[in-house]
């Protein structure tokens, strides 16, 4: 693959791999308003970025539909409603290097930071779907496939990126998916898709397909490499050695789970009291967080940290994070004392997080949602 046409780069990023580019916000920044601003949004690439012609691009829907469609991006803006979410991305890789760390796995390292909050705005999918008069569920329309324009991805013999949703996440008028043309209210950047991606809110970042080419209604998941042999969940006692038979038998990861972390202080800092921890916390699925609970004594005591999120009322439709905050007063010590701070999120549906990583650990790494944690010194 040839990555001469790369777009320039934020250079704060965190690289954790250059080529295909996969980078990530330092945490400070990451926590710095509530919408991550473009230049500072995560990347995860799987190949080099498509340079697309917007004037001659055009989006195919097929499959079993009754009118295939051959779409332009005029038709996108103008034959169908324009709607605007605010959602967090997340990858399913997001705090793998913290599992690799217990136990070694194989993927891009990443830390707590392969995750952002952004506005998106476009046509839903289900609109579209409709337009193409979507067959009925019975007759095995279950899935919507998505295939990018990247091609080049070295573990899927240099097809392009690919994955799919489920018909009835992708046609819930709640569901919000779209198909988006717009990121913090501009043009969609070559590295986040331009012109078309996928937005498919409370699901793992990696079915919200970039440079989208096409959306193929199967009654079958994609076929694509990163649908069938890559973020999937597995027990532990799953390895590399044993792997094989057990690739169709596990579920695609589709809904995120729980999760948050403490973005400052960063880790072995040294401080003085007062201080405030900063962070976020996500769900899937469209659930709030409801509360952040912060510990300083390793998980025995617990107590309320102050959540910033938005106000939905009683829908299922958050799917922007939640960031936090939680200001240290004093501490029981007359000296210097090295403290673990600890923070852990429960949503609506109380499901709350792992304590420990080995509980969840998988070949993959993915999906690390447990108790997050910062080593720091405090002075009292
Ligand atoms: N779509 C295409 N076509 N190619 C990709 O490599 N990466 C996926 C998804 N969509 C990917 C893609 C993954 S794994 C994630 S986590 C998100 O895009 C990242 O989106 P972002 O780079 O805009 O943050
Ligand atoms: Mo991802």
């Amino acid at each position: 693959a040839n990555y001469d046409n790369e777009p320039y780069r934020n250079e704060e990023f965190v690289v954790n791999y250059k080529d295909p580019f996969n980078a990530e916000p330092r945490p400070e920044r990451l926590i710095q308003s509530f919408i991550t601003p473009t230049e500072h949004f995560y990347v995860r690439n799987h190949a080099p970025v498509p340079d697309i012609d917007p004037d001659t691009y055009t989006l195919k829907i097929d499959g079993l539909v009754e009118n295939a469609l051959l779409l332009t991006l005029n038709d996108l803006k103008t034959k169908f409603e324009k709607v605007t979410i605010t959602a967090q991305l997340q990858c399913a890789g997001n705090r793998r290097t913290m599992m690799s760390d217990y136990k070694k796995v194989k993927g891009v390292g990443w830390g707590i930071a392969s995750l952002s909050n952004g506005t998106w705005s476009g046509c839903r999918l289900r609109d579209v779907l409709l337009a193409a008069k979507i067959l009925p569920f019975e007759t095995g329309a279950y899935h919507a496939c998505f295939w990018g324009l990247d091609f080049g991805c070295p573990e899927d013999n240099g097809l392009p990126y690919g994955s799919s949703i489920s018909v009835e996440k992708a046609m819930d008028i709640n569901g919000d998916v779209l198909l988006a043309y717009e990121m913090n209210g501009k043009t969609l950047t070559r590295d986040h898709g331009f012109p078309v991606r996928v937005i498919a809110p409370g699901i793992i970042g990696a079915r919200s397909v970039k440079w989208l080419d096409k959306v193929t209604v199967s009654n079958e998941e994609s076929t694509s490499f990163f649908q069938r042999r890559d973020y999937k969940i597995f027990h532990s006692g799953i390895d590399w050695h044993n792997i094989e038979k057990f690739w169709d038998k596990n579920p695609s990861l589709q809904e995120l789970s729980i999760q948050s972390a403490i973005c400052v202080p960063a880790p072995n800092s040294r401080l003085y009291l007062p201080f405030t921890i900063f962070g976020y916390a996500t769900s899937g699925g469209g659930r709030k967080i409801e509360r952040v609970d912060i510990s300083l004594d390793g998980g025995e005591s617990w107590d309320y940290a102050e959540l910033m999120g938005e106000d939905k009322g009683p829908v299922n439709k958050y799917w922007a994070w939640t960031l936090f905050k939680y200001t240290i007063k004093s501490i029981k010590a007359d000296k210097a004392t090295n403290i673990r701070l600890m923070c852990r999120a429960w949503d609506s549906a109380s499901n709350t997080q792992p304590k420990e990583v080995k509980d969840i650990w998988n070949l993959r790494g993915v999906m690390n949602n447990s108790w997050h944690y910062v080593d720091v010194t405090v002075d009292p």
